[in-house]
């Protein structure tokens, strides 16, 4: 794992000064996936990375200064891809959650708030000896975690994208760190990353999808409930490995970005409906970057549809 420290102007090192080159910390094995939180509230960061060769998480306090105790390893489910941090059981202190895309489920890691953390919790008693065997199942080949409260309790509950079964999975929190069965909801192909915010802004958090294969993202509008509506989706170039949520006009809306990555582009998907008017009324309306945009022309020009949406006039039989 590489660390580089920043100036406070958006730069980073100086790639030409051999002193200010980034530092490598040693972790687990095979990390895919890290995550930057006070996990010990001695209001330095920390870091948490979900290490798939290992199944495990590595857990590095930070000493304030940009060095790190030498990480703590916790065993999770099998092949952890993806690892968020939040309070899940409403005690304060930051808890783990991992996406174990080999073990089809979450392992939920609880804080002790001292840095440290319990055995995965089990979701049916009486608990295995081996910890990783405590999970929570979800849809097949979870990659990617997040968390959010979705049925508007106040407490967190989980959403993962399964790569192998197109879907996200929901899990309900019950507030003491254990979650209720997973909820499928269908979303593009191949799922790769998922975010939660109010994208429609009804109060209710609403999912996003960036489908790799799919090249697109699907918007799940939450109902308040835990459930969702239909997923709708919005083309954002080749292959979106990653996505988020942000409001990146500052227009108030919830907007999502995407990383391409056989695109080598990232997309802005800008979401034009103000803060009130839901994403799913009418046509969709996505904005996409200028790139996206290039991009988009290359595809209806290889598609014989012509730039702009106009069709082609025949050519004339000679
Ligand atoms: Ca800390
Ligand atoms: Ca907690
Ligand atoms: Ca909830
Ligand atoms: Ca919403």
């Amino acid at each position: 794992m590489a660390v580089l420290f920043g100036n406070g102007d958006g730069t980073f090192f100086d790639p030409t000064d051999p002193l200010a080159s980034p530092i490598g910390v040693s972790v687990g094995d095979g990390p895919v996936s890290v995550a930057v939180a006070d996990l010990d509230g001695d209001t330095n960061s920390d870091i948490v990375t979900a290490n798939q060769l290992g199944s495990d998480v590595s857990v590095l306090l930070g000493n304030g200064d940009g060095s790190f105790e030498d990480p703590v390893e916790y065993g999770v489910g099998l092949s952890p891809q993806s690892v968020a941090v939040a309070d899940l059981d409403g005690d304060t202190f930051p808890d783990l959650v991992t996406a174990n895309q080999s073990s089809d489920d979450v392992s939920v890691l609880l804080g002790n708030g001292d840095g440290t953390f319990q055995a995965p919790v089990c979701s049916t008693p009486p608990e295995p000896t081996d910890p990783a065997e405590c999970p929570f199942a979800t849809g097949d080949t979870p990659v990617s975690v997040t968390v959010a409260d979705f049925d508007g309790d106040d407490v967190l509950d989980l959403a993962t994208a399964n790569r192998a079964s197109d879907d996200v999975s929901v899990l309900l929190g019950n507030g003491d760190g254990t979650f209720g069965a997973a909820m499928s909801f269908a979303v593009g192909f191949l799922p790769r990353s998922v975010a939660a915010g109010d994208v429609d802004g009804d109060t209710a958090n609403d999912l996003v999808v960036a489908n790799f294969r799919g090249d697109d993202v699907s918007v799940l509008v939450g109902n308040g409930d835990g459930t969702f509506r239909d997923a709708n989706s919005y083309v954002v170039g080749l292959g979106p490995q990653s996505v988020a949520v942000a409001d990146l006009d500052d227009d108030g809306a919830l907007d999502v970005v995407t990383a391409n990555a056989d695109a080598n582009q990232v997309a802005d998907l800008l979401n034009l409906r103000g803060a009130s008017a839901p994403v799913t009324s009418g046509a969709p309306v996505p904005l996409l970057s200028p790139l996206g945009l290039a991009l988009l022309a290359l595809l209806l020009a290889a598609a014989g549809a012509g730039v702009a949406g106009r069709p082609r006039r025949p050519r004339a039989a000679r």
